[in-house]
């Protein structure tokens, strides 16, 4: 077992299963946007690439990350989904607020994956800053939004 991997934005794509036939929820969070989007884009860009078809591919946006815990949910009550991606950036400011919508998003999340039989990815950047951001989201470290979409597929590949 391989344990040197550090992005999966460098994946064997050898490794990750047919999406052909799995359906998708794609929550994202508008805080930040432009980086959120350009994370979205990478994991449709990345679930086409394997297979899924746009109609199995269902995406709504919410207003910041904190919402997404919510947003997840109603997806996966809402369509049969194999896996639900959670898009998110969350960057720190000058008060505790940074503090608090992390662990409330990384709790709620890790909830869902309990309560539910499908897996909820944690496709949520939590920086100091915007550059540390625009490296994540398709810059200098990959686009964490093409790895939250191959996690997902194997996950859903998992549970087939
Ligand atoms: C309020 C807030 C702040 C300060 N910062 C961020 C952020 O960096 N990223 C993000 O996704 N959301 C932020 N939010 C909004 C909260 O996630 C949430 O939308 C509000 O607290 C309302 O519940």
């Amino acid at each position: 077992m391989a344990t040197s991997l550090k992005n999966l934005s460098s994946y064997d794509p050898e490794k990750v299963p047919d999406a052909g036939k799995m359906k998708f929820g794609i929550v994202v969070s508008e805080w930040n946007e432009e980086i959120t989007a350009a994370m979205a884009e990478g994991a449709i860009e990345t679930l086409k690439k394997h297979g899924a078809v746009e109609e199995n591919i269902h995406l709504i946006t919410v207003p910041g990350s904190f919402e997404l815990i919510f947003g997840s949910r109603l997806l996966a009550e809402k369509h049969a989904l194999d896996a639900v991606i959670a898009i998110g950036c969350i960057i720190q400011g000058e008060t505790r607020h940074f503090d608090f919508i992390c662990q409330g998003v990384t709790q709620g999340m890790a909830e869902l994956n309990l309560e539910y039989d499908i897996p909820f990815i944690f496709g949520v950047l939590t920086t100091q800053n915007q550059p540390q951001a625009i490296d994540r989201a398709g810059g200098k470290h990959g686009n964490k939004g093409n790895e939250a979409a191959i996690t997902a597929i194997k996950m859903a590949g998992l549970n087939s």
